[in-house]
């Protein structure tokens, strides 16, 4: 990406920002979703993924736009990987899944292709309308970890303004390790020198960047995943004290749609919903709860500073 990319999202942000500002209560929250890449030439062929669906991210802006506590309400800006779930839509995977043909149905003499009403989908279909009619909901999508880092510290950086109003959520999971362009292949790397050894890098940890310079007055919820439970903990602690963020979001990949482990300097806090998938159910609850949580942090956070 050039530099016009980034002058391109800080205009849609102003904007957005700019238009939400006329309600009074109103407050924002950047939530980044999805998996980022890290290619590996240039002109890409292949690339390092990850397995993040997007769904964390995308319920939780669910909750986000439904909350209505007083005057309180948020405009969200969701940062995701092209191609992972968004808000709302993602109810709707159902129809392209190989139970699709049963929520579908074909009427010959009209040509007219229906969907079987579905109380999900509809309030699925109700909410996205209206947060897109209330303007309330701004998507930007990204794919590389070099995209990334463009996208979070552009609007960071443009809703920086709304100082302690601002809340950045930081759901995405990140490449740990890329190819920096500069040393990247330019074409599809050949097989014919059989097998290769790769150098990556390290990835920065973004999260503290937003902290520490792109929107230094913001609540900041970060996520640290891991797959050996046992290192959890530590981990969490350890993400909490170095990017100085307000909360990490601790979860462990088996088990994160059903358990997540909360981490501030003032202790921690365990929100735990047995049975329960984002992906099958039309409200999350553990979102629905975390999301609860963020928005009375928040609050604090306003208060205090
Ligand atoms: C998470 O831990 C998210 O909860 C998941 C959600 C990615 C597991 P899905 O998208 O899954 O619903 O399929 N996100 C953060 C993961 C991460 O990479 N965190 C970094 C780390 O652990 C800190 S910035 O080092």
């Amino acid at each position: 990406m050039s530099d016009s990319p980034r002058t391109e999202i800080e205009e849609k942000v102003k904007a957005f920002l700019d238009f939400n500002s006329q309600f009074s209560g109103r407050r924002t929250v950047i939530i980044t979703s999805g998996g980022t890449t890290a290619p590996l030439e240039r002109n890409t062929v292949r690339f390092i993924d990850n397995l993040s669906t997007g769904n964390r991210g995308a319920s939780s802006a669910e909750s986000f736009l439904r909350v209505e506590r007083g005057d309180v309400s948020y405009s969200v800006i969701f940062l995701h990987r092209k191609s992972s779930a968004l808000p709302f839509m993602r109810h709707f995977a159902v129809l392209s899944g190989s139970s699709g043909a049963s929520f579908l149905d074909f009427d010959e003499s009209s040509g007219v292709i229906q969907v079987v009403s579905d109380e999900n989908l509809k309030s699925a279909l109700r909410d996205r309308k209206r947060a897109e009619s209330e303007r309330r909901l701004l998507e930007i999508s990204f794919e590389s970890v070099e995209d990334y880092e463009i996208v979070v510290s552009s609007s960071c950086q443009a809703a920086s303004s709304l100082g302690n109003e601002l809340m950045f959520f930081s759901a995405a999971a990140v490449s740990d390790f890329y190819v920096p362009s500069d040393s990247m292949a330019e074409h599809k790397i050949q097989t014919s020198g059989g097998g290769m050894k790769m150098n990556l890098h390290p990835v920065p940890k973004f999260v503290g960047k937003v902290r520490k310079g792109w929107a230094t007055e913001a609540y900041v919820a970060s996520f640290k995943l891991e797959t050996d439970v046992s290192l959890l903990e530590q981990k969490s602690k350890n993400s909490l004290s170095s990017n100085e963020v307000h909360v990490v979001i601790g979860n462990t990949l088996k088990d994160r749609y059903e358990k997540v482990t909360l981490f501030t300097l003032q202790g921690i806090g365990v929100i735990e919903k047995q049975g329960v998938s984002p992906i099958k159910q039309g409200v999350s609850p553990i979102e629905q709860e975390l999301v609860s949580w963020l928005v009375d942090a928040h609050t604090k956070h306003i208060e205090s500073s």
